[in-house]
């Protein structure tokens, strides 16, 4: 008797690039449908549509795909994750603040952090790209969050706003994330650092406050 294939997270993703970068809208949220519903939102954002948007960036600076396909691709997965963001309601819970620093306008990782601390209980104010810290500032001082997420490609544009992020950090937690998370930063700014996965640090983030993570089965390797 044979056992019935398992689709892989790698062929997950072969769907998410014959679809949507041949600009097939609804045959990627057709991929996009099966992939949540078969893997769990966890896996699914961990293992697919995050490193698929890696792989996506390096066709795209190889040049085998143009910034059309790029863009393309894209906007289909934000509107999908924004549909996840606002899946979850909570009306209690501890809220946190997400926001990309000034500049910044990679926003997956942190939309995938909001979407996991959603499903984990938490409430989540989520400012997105390109945040003026001033404006951040004034947002923590109206919700006073429990935590402030915010995240960065270049540590420069953390240590650009080291002060205001110290300051930041003398009435909530802050955490800073992505690829701009450096521990020197870090320590400049008084904040911690979110190491990693966008999923695994959302968890983390939880235990950190307190508040044991239901088990998720630890991603296979692709
Ligand atoms: C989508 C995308 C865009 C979109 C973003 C849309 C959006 N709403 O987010 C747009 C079109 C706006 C864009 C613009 C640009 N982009 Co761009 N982009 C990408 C792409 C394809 C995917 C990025 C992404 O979301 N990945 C998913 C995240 C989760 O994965 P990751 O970035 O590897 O992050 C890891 C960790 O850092 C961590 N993480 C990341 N974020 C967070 C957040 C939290 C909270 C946590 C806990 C963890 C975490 O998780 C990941 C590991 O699982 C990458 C390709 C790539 N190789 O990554 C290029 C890429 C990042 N972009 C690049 C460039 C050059 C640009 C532009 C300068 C292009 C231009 N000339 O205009 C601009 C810069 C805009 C700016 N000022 O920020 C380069 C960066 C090169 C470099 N090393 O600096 C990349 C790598 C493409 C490439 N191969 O050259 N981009």
């Amino acid at each position: 008797m044979t056992t019935p294939h398992r689709t892989t997270p790698g062929e997950w993703r072969d769907g998410l690039e014959e679809t949507l970068e041949s600009f097939d809208e609804t045959g990627g949220h057709r991929v996009l449908s099966r992939v949540f519903d078969e893997l769990g939102v966890e896996d699914a954002l961990s293992l697919v549509v995050l490193p698929y948007l890696h792989d996506v960036g390096e066709r795209w600076s190889a040049g085998s795909i143009g910034v059309a396909q790029e863009h393309f691709a894209s906007h289909v997965l934000r509107s999908r994750l924004f549909v996840l963001m606002e899946a979850e309601e909570h009306s209690d819970g501890p809220l946190a603040v997400l926001a990309c620093m000034p500049g910044e306008h990679h926003e997956f990782g942190l939309m995938a952090t909001a979407i996991v601390l959603s499903r984990l209980g938490w409430r989540s104010s989520y400012l997105g790209a390109n945040t003026p810290t001033a404006e951040l500032a004034r947002t923590c001082r109206m919700l006073r969050p429990a935590a402030v997420v915010v995240a960065a490609h270049r540590s420069t544009a953390f240590a650009a706003h080291a002060p205001a992020l110290r300051r930041l950090a003398g009435s909530t937690t802050v955490h800073l994330a992505a690829q701009g998370a450096t521990d020197e930063v870090a320590e400049l700014c008084g904040a911690s650092r979110l190491d990693g996965d966008p999923v695994w640090a959302a968890r983390a983030l939880h235990e950190a406050h307190g508040r044991p993570a239901p088990d998720l089965a630890e991603p296979t390797a692709v």
